[in-house]
């Protein structure tokens, strides 16, 4: 909501502009242009310690989103402490879904940090434009250069090294900028080795390699029109995840779209956005590297979907809204080949995602209203609907007996606050109330290992919907030097999923100690607070920190997993002329609440201190900033409560990095 706000607040002004000016055409040029530039308005993507960041280090300087690790790749955001099947993860309103049973591939794997603009995230359900959800929505906003710059042609290009994994990335951006045309391009590379812990011990399968690339072409076809063209082609090899029993040995995943854009300088209607979208994701995996495996399990999977994601924005006087039609065609396939140590000799084959079809269709809208100059009233609401179908259901009939080949279901989704500012505080409420279907994974899967809690998973296609019923306040208080912020949110969860032991079928991986089916719990409930504070002790001198707590509790009172214990993350920022110098500290206390009955156990606490230094110069007339820091400075061990069967944190790690602007 904020963001349309920000976009309409830019269109009024450019049409206030409008009214004075005499060349219409300019004008209309600004305007596409302003109405760009509400992206960079946001944060930047770096952090308070690194100014050259993945996506997923940029995603943990957020507040609600925290991190199941199984390597030092392609982590996987929960978004509220809830896990991925619980939240929308998309590219520019684009759906994906990954083509790993075992997650090694979420949605934000397949982007790169130069190729995106910002990251919005919505917490419940605000986030249920994009499609219906429990946790919220990430969206991964993609880069795109306004038209009619005063620069034509410019780009950035970083550089840099980090020697605890000698882990060596060069990120380049070029952007062509005319009245009529705009071409943005991208190419990203990292290589990185294994990394070494506090104990200065190489954590082994930990290596990584990574190619992005994307391109956009945009052509204005008149004043107040666009249409552009989208690929992202992303593809990671060689990836060690030193927490599961294989590896990744490639993941390919090209990510396409056409768009056209259409502006409106009268009416009610202001903007209309439509995009049609097609990606598909490849993903194999290689248990071959692993000595200790007897017997070898190829599994590989894939993933296709085809979309369409079609946006109105409204705004009359004191109302504004949002609506937007979302439709996708989603294809996901597993396959489990099992072998002794000869490839030939096949002894089992089997789908562990049988050929599951996924048809979804939405329609959502968000309205807000400013009913006074201090006050704001929110109201939205999504109404979606949910088509599977199992191709090689007798996969699932081995487990459910019958079970219907095809399944629909609704996903009604409801949300409402109120925001009230009073001089210099800002008060919200709101509530929410929504459906989400079961992922492919709980709904369809057939012995998919985890080897957190080693049982071989299976779906069940007479899962419920989890319902989802949720409260969230917020109190803010600013001054000019310092903002203090307290969010809170409580989610009770009807029908919550999971998986618990099944006392029929015997596992069939080796290492696997039984098999759990997907399962609704009557309930479960989550509460999850955060405390933002924020000081400008002098101009040249910052200070923030944020502190986190969460509670996630079954219906008999047992913990769930994967809630992060009470947490912190506080930074210090000094600049000087061209010298910036920054610290932070982060972590978490012990893991007090945690759940053994899904293997968990307790995890200490842990604090790490980093520090880094940056100098800006100019490198003929291109604009370069030199970083160079510490993470992890005193070479702490260490693993957090989200580390998949304790793998230990990477220890200390110097890193450098350059970026110089054209
Ligand atoms: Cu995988």
């Amino acid at each position: 909501m904020k963001k349309l706000s920000i976009v309409l607040s830019v269109l009024a002004i450019g049409l206030e502009v409008n009214g004075q000016s005499t060349t219409v055409k300019r004008d209309t040029v600004n305007r596409l242009a302003e109405v760009k530039v509400d992206a960079k308005i946001k944060r930047k993507i770096e952090s308070d310690l690194k100014m050259a960041v993945s996506v997923d280090e940029f995603l943990a300087s957020s507040d609600n989103i925290s991190f199941i690790k199984r390597g030092a790749y392609a982590w996987e955001p929960l978004l509220n402490n809830m896990s991925t099947e619980r939240s929308t993860i998309t590219i520019d309103g684009m759906h994906i879904f990954g083509a790993c049973t075992d997650k090694m591939d979420p949605i934000t794997s397949y982007v790169e940090s130069n190729n995106l603009s910002s990251i919005d995230i919505n917490s419940g359900q605000e986030g249920n434009m994009h499609g219906a959800t429990v946790a919220g929505s990430i969206d991964l906003k993609r880069r795109s250069t306004p038209f009619g710059l005063q620069q034509n042609i410019g780009g950035t290009y970083q550089t840099g090294f980090e020697f605890n994994n000698r882990q060596a990335f060069n990120l380049g951006n070029l952007f062509y900028s005319t009245d009529k045309f705009v071409a943005d391009g991208s190419v990203a590379f990292r290589k990185a080795g294994n990394y070494a812990d506090g104990n200065n011990q190489e954590v082994q399968h930990s290596q990584y390699n990574k190619l992005n690339a994307s391109l956009g072409l945009a052509y204005k076809t008149s004043a107040l029109s666009a249409v552009r063209i989208d690929a992202i082609f992303d593809r990671a090899k060689d990836v060690g995840f030193p927490a599961l029993p294989m590896d990744l040995w490639l993941s390919r995943a090209i990510i396409t779209s056409a768009s056209y854009k259409q502006l409106f300088e009268e009416g009610l209607m202001k903007v209309w956005d439509t995009k049609v979208y097609f990606n598909a994701v490849e993903h194999y995996m290689d248990d071959t590297t692993r000595p200790e495996n007897l017997v070898h399990m190829d599994m590989p999977g894939w993933s296709t979907t085809y979309g369409l994601v079609s946006k109105v924005n409204l705004k009359k006087e004191h109302y504004s809204s949002e609506l937007q039609l979302n439709a996708y065609d989603n294809l996901s396939i597993a396959e489990m080949r099992m072998y002794p140590q000869d490839r030939s000799k096949r002894t089992m084959f089997a789908y562990s995602w049988p050929w599951v079809t996924t048809r979804f269709a939405s329609i959502a809208m968000n309205n807000s209203w400013d009913i006074s100059e201090r006050s704001k009233v929110n109201l939205g609401g999504s109404l979606g609907v949910n088509y599977n179908y199992s191709k090689y259901v007798e996969f699932n009939w081995i487990f459910h007996p019958g079970a219907p080949q095809k399944k629909n279901r609704w996903l009604p989704g409801l949300h409402a606050s109120y925001e009230l500012n009073l001089n210099q505080f800002d008060i919200s409420v709101g509530t929410g109330f929504g459906h989400r279907a079961p992922s492919v994974s709980e709904a369809y899967g057939y012995y998919i290992y985890n080897s957190f809690d080693r049982y071989d998973y299976i779906g069940n296609p007479g899962l419920k919907n989890e319902v989802s019923y949720e409260a969230n306040g917020r109190v803010g208080f600013k001054t000019e030097k310092i903002s203090v912020a307290a969010k809170v949110n409580y989610f009770y969860i009807d029908n919550y999923i999971i998986g618990r032991i099944l006392s029929l079928g015997s596992p069939m991986n080796y290492q696997s100690v039984g098999v759990k089916g997907y399962t609704s719990l009557p309930y479960a409930t989550l509460f999850n607070t955060a405390i933002n504070l924020d000081y400008t002790i002098r101009d040249n001198l910052h200070w923030k920190a944020v502190f986190t707590y969460a509670r996630g509790k079954d219906d008999t009172g047992g913990n769930l997993p994967f809630i992060r214990p009470l947490s912190y993350q506080t930074s210090l920022h000094y600049g000087y002329r061209r010298i910036g110098v920054r610290t932070s500290l982060h972590g978490d206390f012990t893991q007090t609440n945690y759940s053994p009955e899904y293997g968990e156990d307790q995890t200490a606490s842990y604090n790490i201190w980093n520090l880094s230094a940056d100098y800006s110069f100019s490198l003929g007339k291109f604009k370069s900033v030199f970083q160079a820091g510490a993470e992890n400075l005193l070479n702490e061990y260490y693993s957090t409560y989200a580390d998949w069967g304790n793998i230990p944190r990477m220890g200390r790690n110097i890193f450098t990095s350059l970026k110089v602007n054209f």
